[in-house]
C-alpha cells in the first residue's frame, strides 16, 4: 500500500492495495470483523478507490469532507473534488457501527475486497446533498432518485485497506488500472494522451471528434468508456464495447488506444466533468474532451434540462489550472451534406444542409429495421448494434390480459396462443391465471400482498420470455395498477409489453359464473372476491380494451394479432 509518485508526469497516484502478505493478514482479520455487503455502485466506487482512480482519496468521505464537497467542491484539506463518494448503509447497520471500528467491505459474492476503517459515521441531508451537487433535489434526475429510493440512512466514512480488486469476467484485456495504463503510456511514448469519455455507443462524428481533438492538441488518443454504471436505459456495455473495438480500426494505426472504465456515474454534469477530469488525469492523461452536455441527466420533472448545454465546459474551465488536466472542449459535430463532412455546430454556414440523426431516431430505425445511413455510422457497428437490437419482428413480446373473473381473459388468450402458433417463428408460452397458481404461487392466498407477488412472478417467468425473443401470454386478474406497471417496466427493457383489459362489466361475469365463485362471494363463503369484496383498478391506458359481451373470443383475439401486427412485432 502507499501513495507512489506518478512516473509519467502529473499528481501522486494512491494506490490502496495491500501486498500479498498484507492481504493475508486482512482475510484473518476480517473473520472476527462485521461485514458489509457492497451494492453495485459501492463496489465501483471501492474498485475505483482502491486502484487510484479516485486519488487524492483514501476511502470514502468523512462527514467533514462530504459537507464540504457538497457545497464547495472541495474536500477539507482544499483539494478540488466534486462528487461525494460515500458509504451509505441501511439504519440497523448504521446502528450497531461504531466509529473506530474496522468492517469488512464484501462484493455480493462474499469475496472480501477491502477493510474500512470508520472515523465517522452520520445522518445526511440528503435534500441539500441533491440541490448541493446535482442542482436541485428532483427525482427526475437518476442519481437524486437513487440518493432518496435505494441509498441507506446512514453514511460510513473512513480509510480503505484494499484486499482484491473487484472480479470481471468480462473484455479482460480493455481493463487497466491507473498504474498499467501510466506504464503503458509510457511505454509507448505518449507524453500527450487525450481522453474521450463516453457511455454511449460511437459513430462517425464521435470519431472524427475525437481524431480532431487529438490532432489539435497533438495529442494521441484515448477512448475511455465507462462500464460501470451509467444512466438506466443506457445500451449495455457488451453491445457498446463490441461497437467500439469496431470502431478504433478507424483510426490511424498506434494512435489510439480503448480502455474501460469501472466507473458509476452520477450524471453530474459540470461537477461530473470536473470530476471525470481529474479521474483521466489519474490515469496518465494529459487532456479530456468535454463536449456539449457532458454526462447531462435530460429533462428535469417540468421538461427542462438540468444543465446548459456548455455549462460542463464553464465549470471545468475554472478548475483547470487547480486538477491539472486541460480541457478539450468540443461543439456538437453534424454532417453537411453540401461539404460531404462533418462540422461544429457553430461552423454551419447558412443555407448549408446539414444531416443530424438523434439517438431516438436511430432506436427507431433500429426497431423497424430501417436503413442507418454511411454518413451516421459505420457498417461494422451498425451491425453489432443491430445484433442485439433486432427490428421488432424479432424481438420478444408480452401480452398481458388483465381482467375480472370470468370475463373472459384465459378463452382469448388460448385463442391468441393458438393463432401464434399458426403464424410460428416464436415459441409461444401462456402463463394462464389458473396454471400459474397450480405451478409458481401455490402457497399464495388471494390477499393485496399476495396477489402482488404472483403478478410480480408472472411478471419476472414473462421478462425473462421477453428477453429471450419469445412470446408471453400472461392472464391473471392482477388488479392492481401499480403492480401492472412494474411488470410493463421490466418488461419493456427488452421487448414489446401489450395490455389488454378484459372489461367485461363485473354484471356480466357474476350472471356467467362458469366456476360458481361469485354466488359463494356473494354467500360470503369466498371472501375477498375481486369485483365483489375486493378491488379492482381498471387500466387507464391499455393498448387494447376488449368487451365480450360485444366481441366472440375469436375476434378478440384476432383484435390483439391486428395490434400487434401495427406495433410491428408480427408481420
Ligand atoms: S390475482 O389477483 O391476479 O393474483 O388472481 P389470479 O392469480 O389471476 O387468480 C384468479 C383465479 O383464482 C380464483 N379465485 C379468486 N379470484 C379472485 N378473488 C378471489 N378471492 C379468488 N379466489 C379464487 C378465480 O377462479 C380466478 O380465476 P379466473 O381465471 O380469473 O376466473
Amino acid at each position: 500500500m502507499g501513495a507512489f509518485k506518478d512516473a509519467h508526469g502529473g499528481g501522486a497516484l494512491r494506490d490502496l492495495y495491500l501486498d500479498a502478505a498484507g492481504a493475508e493478514a486482512a482475510k484473518a482479520e476480517a473473520r472476527d470483523l462485521r461485514s458489509w455487503d457492497l451494492t453495485e455502485r459501492q463496489v465501483c466506487d471501492v474498485e475505483m478507490l482502491l486502484n487510484g482512480a479516485f486519488s487524492p482519496l483514501q476511502g470514502f468521505l468523512n462527514q467533514g469532507d462530504y459537507e464540504r464537497v457538497v457545497k464547495e467542491m472541495r474536500l477539507e484539506s482544499g483539494v478540488v473534488w466534486p462528487m461525494p463518494i460515500t458509504l451509505d448503509v441501511s439504519a440497523p447497520f448504521g446502528e450497531a457501527t461504531q466509529v473506530g471500528e474496522t468492517l469488512a467491505l464484501r462484493d455480493r459474492e462474499g469475496v472480501l475486497l477491502a477493510l474500512l476503517t470508520v472515523e465517522s459515521k452520520w445522518q445526511p441531508d440528503k435534500e441539500a446533498e441533491a440541490g448541493g451537487v446535482f442542482g436541485k433535489a428532483d427525482e427526475a434526475h437518476p442519481t437524486v432518485r437513487y440518493l432518496y429510493r435505494q441509498a441507506g440512512p446512514v453514511y460510513l466514512g473512513g480509510t480503505l485497506r484494499g484486499v482484491e480488486a473487484p472480479m470481471h469476467y468480462d473484455f479482460k484485456h480493455l481493463r487497466d488500472t491507473p498504474k498499467e495504463l501510466r506504464a503503458r503510456f509510457q511505454k509507448l511514448g505518449w507524453r500527450r494522451v487525450i481522453a474521450f469519455q463516453t457511455r454511449n455507443p460511437m459513430h462517425r462524428a464521435h470519431q472524427e471528434l475525437t481524431y480532431r481533438a487529438a490532432k489539435a492538441a497533438e495529442a494521441n488518443l484515448l477512448i475511455h468508456p465507462v462500464v460501470g454504471m451509467t444512466k438506466p436505459g443506457d445500451i449495455d456495455h457488451y453491445t457498446r464495447v463490441r461497437c467500439y473495438e469496431k470502431l478504433v480500426k478507424a483510426y490511424p494505426e498506434q494512435t489510439t488506444q480503448l480502455s474501460l472504465l469501472p466507473l458509476a456515474m452520477r450524471m453530474g454534469g459540470p461537477r461530473e466533468a470536473v470530476w471525470h477530469g481529474i479521474i483521466r488525469k489519474n490515469y496518465g492523461c494529459t487532456h479530456i474532451i468535454v463536449g456539449r452536455d457532458h454526462a447531462g441527466p435530460g429533462n428535469d420533472s417540468r421538461g427542462q434540462p438540468f444543465f446548459g448545454p456548455y455549462e460542463a465546459q464553464e465549470l471545468f474551465k475554472k478548475y483547470e489550472d487547480e486538477i491539472e488536466i486541460s480541457m478539450v472542449p468540443f461543439h456538437q459535430l453534424v454532417y453537411s451534406q453540401d461539404r460531404a463532412q462533418y462540422v461544429q455546430t457553430d461552423e454551419v454556414s447558412q443555407g448549408e444542409t446539414v444531416l443530424n440523426l438523434s439517438g431516438t431516431e436511430l432506436r427507431r430505425r433500429l426497431a423497424e429495421g430501417l436503413d442507418i445511413p454511411e454518413w451516421f455510422s459505420f457498417p461494422e457497428v451498425v451491425a453489432e448494434l443491430r445484433k442485439t437490437h433486432p427490428p421488432r419482428h424479432s424481438q420478444g413480446f408480452t401480452v398481458f390480459f388483465t381482467g375480472l373473473s370470468g370475463s373472459g381473459k384465459s378463452t382469448i388468450a388460448n385463442a391468441l396462443m393458438v393463432k401464434l402458433m399458426e403464424l410460428g417463428g416464436r415459441p409461444v408460452t401462456l402463463l394462464d391465471g389458473d396454471l400459474v397458481r397450480k405451478n409458481l404461487s401455490s402457497e399464495l392466498g388471494f390477499s393485496k400482498e399476495h396477489r402482488n407477488l404472483n403478478i410480480e412472478r408472472i411478471g419476472y417467468v414473462a421478462s425473462e420470455i421477453t428477453k429471450n425473443r419469445g412470446i408471453a401470454l400472461c392472464a391473471p386478474i392482477a388488479p392492481y395498477a401499480a403492480t401492472r406497471a412494474k411488470v410493463r417496466e421490466a418488461i419493456e427493457r427488452y421487448g414489446g409489453f401489450i395490455e389488454v383489459h378484459v372489461a367485461t362489466p363485473v354484471e356480466v361475469c357474476e350472471q356467467r359464473d362458469r366456476k360458481g365463485l361469485y354466488a359463494k362471494a356473494r354467500a360470503g363463503i369466498i371472501k375477498e372476491f375481486t369485483g365483489i369484496s375486493d378491488p379492482y383498478e381498471a387500466p387507464e391506458n391499455p393498448e387494447i380494451r376488449i368487451d365480450t359481451g360485444e366481441l366472440s373470443p375469436d375476434l378478440a383475439a384476432h383484435r390483439v394479432l391486428v395490434k400487434l401486427e401495427a406495433m410491428g412485432f408480427i408481420r
